[in-house]
């Protein structure tokens, strides 16, 4: 049987891995009424779409929905789909100038997500594609429901797991992607529908 650990009741920032990676979790980034603001402001504000990926050699649409925001010379392909990026809103401009600030880093796109209901989640993924800069973290913020992430080491298989509460930062420093997988499980407890907002900076064209 693997280890699973669940880390997260107390307060303070969180080491979350033990090795080839390094991740923090801090609770309360935000607070609780900033989190609801900021939660209906990228609901209403955003253009949300289906995502599309190529699973098995086929198109699929995901019922969750994303938006892909970014500096306007950039591109992103993942799971086989080039992705349109569209503007950043003031909102989301606020967002990351808190993040950078906070990480000593500067990020030139954000994946949205947006969670409907329990049984919408995300496989085992790591955000490794080319594009992105490897040397920068990756900065994850959520906002609405409490869901479930673990971590899955690519060679030993060793997992930790951990909540994502509303309002929360999870920072993934390289090169976690290099040797860990994530997910975002589904559940059948009804949660509220959550967005998550995952930072990156995306090399450019050369
Ligand atoms: O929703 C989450 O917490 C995870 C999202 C994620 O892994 C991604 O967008 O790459
Ligand atoms: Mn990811």
């Amino acid at each position: 049987m693997k280890q699973i650990s669940l880390m997260n009741d107390l307060d303070e920032a969180l080491t979350i891995l033990s090795k080839d990676g390094e991740v923090t979790y801090h609770k309360d980034f935000y607070s609780g009424s900033e989190s609801k603001q900021l939660f209906e402001e990228l609901l209403k504000g955003l253009n949300w779409q289906f995502d599309e990926l190529i699973m098995f050699g086929k198109k699929i649409t995901t019922t969750r929905k994303v938006v892909w925001v970014a500096d306007s010379d950039l591109s992103y392909t993942y799971s086989g789909v080039k992705k349109n990026p569209q503007e950043w809103s003031a909102p989301l401009l606020g967002i990351k100038q808190k993040l950078e600030s906070f990480c000593g880093h500067q990020f030139n796109s954000c994946l949205l997500n947006l969670y409907h209901h329990g049984d919408e989640g995300m496989g085992w993924h790591s955000d490794d594609e080319k594009e992105l800069d490897q040397n920068s973290p990756i900065a994850s913020l959520s906002f609405g429901g409490r869901r479930k992430f673990s971590f899955r080491h690519k060679k030993d298989l060793s997992k930790a797991s951990l909540f994502l509460d509303d309002g929360s930062l999870l920072l993934m420093q390289p090169p976690t992607q290099t040797y860990w997988q994530h997910t975002l499980l589904k559940t059948k407890v009804a949660v509220e529908p959550r967005i998550n907002l995952t930072f990156r900076k995306i090399n450019h064209a050369s």
